[in-house]
């Protein structure tokens, strides 16, 4: 291996990261292992660590940075115009007599997109480098998003174009897909805070997120549909359709949406409604219909547009799924952090193949703003697995003398004062001896991802809690059989069965009694990620926020909230409670090392390897403990044995030393891999 300076170093590690980032982003076909990505990114950050003034601004490492404080708008060069809809084909066909009034070509075809239901991007390049990003506010003006555009993985910081032209415009959907969608207000469920609606709010919400390491970790996505080039110079092959600038698109290195579809006619363009009404459920992202758009791009010259919309295309929407029913009470839920969260309990109605029979209000800015009255009939939507929401009232049925609900301003369950920061949504119950906080961090403990204490339902909760038997979640230890055969209608051997989980919980690890003691924003990842750094409720108990924010995947906000967790005198005594019941508040010491079964071994590569680069199957037999010469010898191990292979192949045959295929020495780090603990 040739020894090369730091800046050809430096080069070569982005470019391979930027391959690397390209091959499993946009094209959806990973190449370079996971681990093999990472140790080349540690490496670049360490080498740019050490050469801070080679650091590129389209360098891997620079999708993060600062933290910003606001937000600037920003006036886009070319407006982003909106699109006029219809719903079946007669307003398709309605649209095309529109059209073919005004332009009368011998032959057109039209290209169908998939219409993402996410939040509509301007990206700007100039000279290849992204310089800008911006939502798209009302069309003219936007607000300016460039660093948590940034933290996007499927938009490239730098177009792969010999020679850019000196700006490129970009448009696309940013979006969430489902699974990450559901994880995120799974994390927020268990941390606490109030869950989004659906992915395009959870999207526009992260994007606007002042803290780009936010934004990296949610994992938006990103298709691209329309580019804007200028300035160009005569040696691009410009594309022609829109067909070919998706193609094009894909080839600077943008996601684009593989199912897409030419179409010759109406006919078939209602084929590909109709077949995606149905497949779309499948997709693991939203869709909110199809975007139809005349194909040869001097047809769409020649049309131009209207006031707000294209002439040129067309959004062909799927009905969202949503009924009217009617508003039977409006209640007030306190969740374990205090959160007091309005629902409308409703008339049971079928949608979307479930019986909907509450809706969530989020806060009270939301319930003010929709004005929903007990009587009132509305309009609840549901897509999928996401919670239902009321998405308007209709006035016009309201009943006679229907009053405007007031949110209260006591808590329903203590009676206390309840409050809200001048910057939150959030109304919250402080009392830390509010019974309902109570119930449900207690609920929260006995969970199963948490202390997992069979037979502590809901109900049973509520009894102990009403006859003073808890009034923490330390005194789950404390109870006897008999004094819960006391409880109504709990029998001795459920009583003993219930003794019996409480005990047996004692044993779970600390991780999970760090899950359960409810502290804001550490879900059940947040707290194994903690405790294998902690690995003693003390250490935990006495880090500052900045040695808290060490560990990586946590941020200053859980940091904070964990440290100001462990100020609280009350909290303190409930960890020495726990402490004296025998609650596991301690693990093992991280685990030094993944293990290293190739440790002792010698290794030798020769030849090209049919996927990996020399670089990455050395970094890989490294990670297990493995030494990677240049020269063969009686005392290597293996000969890893590629195309082309020349001198050294000979010579390792004439000492006989064994040789390894690149799948086989896959093989052989693949047994490493799943045998190393997680991190
Ligand atoms: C998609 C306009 C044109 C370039 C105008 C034809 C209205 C949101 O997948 N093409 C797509 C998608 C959206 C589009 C265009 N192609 N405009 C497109 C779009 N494949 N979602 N949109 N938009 C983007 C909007 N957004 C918010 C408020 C009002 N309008």
């Amino acid at each position: 291996m040739s020894i090369s300076s730091p800046a050809q170093r430096l080069q070569e590690l982005r470019t391979l990261l930027q391959q690397a980032s390209y091959d499993y982003y946009v094209l959806d076909n990973p190449r370079l292992p996971d681990p093999v990505y990472d140790q080349l990114y540690r490496e670049l950050l360490d080498l740019e660590a050490a050469n801070p003034t080679l650091i590129p601004p389209d360098s891997p490492t620079q999708r993060v940075g600062a933290p910003a404080s606001r937000f600037h708008s920003v006036r886009h060069n070319i407006p982003l115009y909106s699109l006029d809809n219809a719903f079946d084909l007669a307003e398709l066909a309605e649209w095309q007599d529109r059209w073919q009034r005004l332009a009368s070509p011998e032959s057109f075809s039209y290209l169908c997109e998939l219409k993402i239901d996410g939040n509509a991007l301007a990206l700007t390049y100039e000279n290849g480098l992204l310089v800008r990003g911006a939502t798209r506010g009302d069309g003219l003006t936007g607000e300016e998003i460039t660093q948590n555009v940034r933290a996007i993985r499927s938009i490239p910081l730098r177009l792969k174009l010999e020679n850019p032209p000196p700006i490129v415009e970009i448009r696309g959907e940013a979006f969430l897909g489902l699974d990450t969608f559901r994880q995120i207000n799974q994390e927020r469920a268990q941390t606490g805070e109030s869950l989004f609606a659906n992915p395009r709010n959870a999207t526009a919400g992260t994007l606007r997120q002042l803290d780009s390491a936010v934004v990296a970790k949610r994992q938006l996505d990103f298709f691209a549909y329309t580019l804007y080039l200028e300035g160009v110079g005569t040696e691009l092959a410009l594309p022609q359709s829109q067909w070919e600038s998706l193609e094009f698109l894909q080839a600077i290195g943008f996601r684009v949406n593989p199912k897409r579809q030419r179409c010759e006619s109406l006919q078939q363009v209602n084929d590909y409604y109709e077949h995606w009404a149905t497949a779309r459920q499948d997709l693991p992202y939203l869709t909110d219909g199809v975007v139809v758009k005349l194909n040869a791009l001097a047809l769409q010259t020649q049309l131009g547009f209207t006031q707000k919309a294209p002439r040129w295309a067309i959004a062909l929407k799927y009905a969202a799924e949503e009924a009217p029913t009617v508003v039977e009470q409006i209640t007030v839920n306190v969740g374990r952090t205090g959160a007091v969260t309005p629902l409308a309990e409703l008339r049971p109605v079928q949608l979307a193949g479930t019986t909907v029979s509450r809706a969530t209000l989020h806060n009270a800015d939301r319930l003010r703003q929709l004005d929903i009255r007990v009587g009132d009939t509305v309009i609840v939507r549901k897509a999928g697995e996401i919670i239902p929401e009321v998405l308007r009232v209709l006035p016009e049925l309201r009943p006679n003398g229907a009053l405007p609900f007031q949110m209260p301003d006591h808590c329903p369950e203590c009676a206390q004062p309840l409050f809200r920061e001048p910057d939150e949504a959030v109304t919250r119950c402080v009392n830390a001896s509010c019974p309902a906080i109570l119930r449900r961090s207690i609920q929260h403990w006995a969970s199963r991802e948490a202390l997992d204490i069979r037979g502590m339902g809901e109900r049973w909760v509520e009894q102990f809690v009403e006859r003073g038997l808890l009034s923490s979640v330390a005194d789950i230890y404390d109870l006897t059989v008999e004094q819960l055969q006391n409880v109504d209608r709990m029998g001795e051997k459920s009583a003993q069965n219930l003794v019996t989980a409480i005990a047996q919980s004692k044993a779970q690890p600390w991780a999970r009694v760090l899950y359960g003691l409810g502290i804001r924003h550490v879900g059940s990842v947040n707290a194994q990620t903690l405790t294998r750094q902690f690995w003693q409720v003390e250490r935990l108990a006495a880090a500052e926020p900045a040695a808290i924010e060490q560990v990586f995947g946590i941020g200053k906000e859980i940091a904070q909230s964990v440290h100001d967790w462990f100020r609280v005198p009350a909290n303190q005594q409930l960890i020495q409670r726990l402490q004296q019941s025998g609650l596991q508040l301690a693990g093992e010491a991280a685990p030094p090392q993944a293990a290293q079964p190739l440790a002792g071994k010698s290794f030798v590569i020769t030849g090209s390897l049919p996927n990996l680069s020399r670089d990455e199957a050395k970094i890989l037999i490294q990670q297990a403990g493995g030494k990677v010469t240049g020269s063969i010898s009686a005392k290597t191990s293996y000969l890893v044995v590629g195309a082309e292979a020349g001198s050294k192949l000979i010579k390792a045959e004439a000492l006989g030393v064994a040789q390894l295929s690149e799948a086989e020495l896959l093989a052989l780090l693949d047994e490493n891999l799943e045998a190393a603990p997680e991190n």
